[in-house]
């Protein structure tokens, strides 16, 4: 524990380094402890025991440091450790740390509002509500939308991942870890056919008719509150649709009085080079989704829409008991700060300048590559038998391991397990990144 911040930064290096094995000694020794008093049911991908961290390096308690591509799953986005969150959250932890904003409010809770009503997409009058976690986002983005409509459908896509709460497992398309067992599920949740271009081979035109027939179908617009769709979706492996594919399903949902809702839990907060990823395909969602990314790693998430909308709920509502902590608002209006100042919109069109063509070279060495797909710090690659197309499910894993034994932290993805997915904060350096995706190289090299 250290009581100012320079020790912790000057402590972590700005390279991998490997001084045991991995997971090291310690990390063992923790692994052990953890194994007799933590659920069985909470997994780690790479039990190496976090201390310190910062920018895009971590390091455990063995002292190996690893390049960070997967961020926390998306949401160290400006960052480990940076300083100005670190001093945002710090001094807001000795002002107030909790009032429930339901009670007495604070400024804090109302800016970080005011900062995403300014950043999402779409020029008119919005309000947020603040909650705590991704999934908390998502049912209350399903509240809002029941109460709006006075309808009872959810609609769904195919590979969707929404979360670990009883309605978001209901919604996810993955049942094996998420939700094997864990039934009865939620009613009302309708799963249509998505896009995804290199299975399905539709134009977004053709995908979106698809969709809509799907939904028309089997449930009805007229039964329908809300569309949630991720804009690129993450669990399920980094899917870009086909251009003019979500567009079509907004239109759909505002000809027929569905609440289009962005699912940006993933895909937003700066990762892809804008602040929503729905920018990048013309979309002005009714209600946008965020959460990870938009406090540093402090837990905070918000459901921002159309105003009418948000206030269709009944006062009182909404809410929840640490739904807006003032520690994380402050860190979060930090990381708004930190991304206009450090140009971080630019950062990830960097990295995906660094990071496509370095995986286009490996596609062209290595044909089990099938796709290399995504925007900005929001990269994958799916493998694939190259003569049967049949998913290579073992190869993620395989090359996610070897990886970690050099110092790369790399997550797997996809509903077939056969995708590799990069999210680096967006403070990796090229230099970082050109390292780590060599050793990925020498990994597809190794196997
Ligand atoms: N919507 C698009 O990506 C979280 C899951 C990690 P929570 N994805 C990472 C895990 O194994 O639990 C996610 C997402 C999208 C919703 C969620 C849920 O966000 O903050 O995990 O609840």
């Amino acid at each position: 524990m250290t009581d100012t911040l320079a020790p912790t930064v000057d402590a972590v290096p700005t390279e991998r380094r490997v001084v045991t094995a991995i997971p090291g000694p310690r990390s063992t020794e923790l692994h052990a402890r953890r194994t007799a008093v933590v659920s069985a049911g909470v997994s780690s991908a790479l039990p190496v025991y976090i201390e310190r961290a910062h920018g895009a390096i971590l390091v455990d308690v063995d002292g190996n440091a690893f390049v960070d591509l997967g961020a926390g799953i998306g949401v160290t986005t400006v960052g480990h450790t940076i300083d100005t969150v670190v001093e945002a959250a710090r001094e807001q932890l000795g002002d107030v740390l909790h009032t429930l904003f339901t009670i007495t409010p604070y400024e804090e809770y109302v800016r970080v509002c005011e900062l995403l009503a300014q950043h999402t997409p779409g020029d008119f009058a919005k309000k947020s509500v603040l909650v705590n976690s991704g999934a908390e986002a998502v049912e209350n983005g399903v509240k809002i939308a029941r109460k709006y409509t006075g309808r009872n459908g959810i609609a769904v896509l195919e590979h969707a991942y929404h979360g670990r709460t009883n309605l978001t497992m209901a919604m996810n398309f993955k049942a094996s870890p998420y939700s094997t067992g864990f039934g009865p599920f939620a009613g009302d949740v309708y799963r249509a056919p998505n896009s995804y271009p290199l299975h399905d081979g539709l134009s977004g035109a053709d995908a979106a008719k698809r969709t809509i027939t799907y939904l028309e179908k089997t449930v009805g617009a007229s039964d329908l509150a809300c569309l949630v769709v991720e804009p690129i979706q993450g669990e399920g492996g980094f899917m870009v649709p086909a251009d003019g594919y979500l567009p079509a399903l907004q239109e759909w949902c505002t000809a027929n009085g569905v609440v289009f809702i962005a699912d940006e839990i993933q895909s937003g907060m700066a990762r892809t080079g804008a602040y929503f990823a729905s920018e990048h395909f013309g979309l002005v969602p009714d209600l946008v989704l965020s959460a990870k990314g938009i406090a540093g790693g402090l837990p905070l998430a918000g459901v921002t829409g159309r105003a009418e909308i948000m206030d269709a709920s009944q006062p009182g509502g909404l809410g929840g008991t640490f739904g807006g902590n003032p520690v994380a608002c402050a860190a979060a209006i930090a990381v708004f700060e930190h991304i206009e100042s450090e140009g971080l919109l630019a950062a990830a069109k960097r990295i995906e300048g660094v990071l496509k063509p370095a995986l286009l070279e490996l596609q062209k060495r290595f044909p089990i590559i099938a796709e290399v797909r995504g925007i900005g710090a929001m990269i994958a690659i799916e493998f694939a038998d190259p003569a049967t197309h049949e998913p290579l499910a073992e190869v993620p894993g395989t090359v996610a391991a070897y990886a970690a034994q050099q110092g790369v932290l790399v997550l797997t993805a996809g509903t077939y397990g056969n995708v590799i997915r990069f999210l680096p904060s967006l403070a990796i350096t090229d230099e970082q990144l050109r390292d780590a995706v060599g050793v990925i190289g020498d990994a597809l090299a190794a196997i």
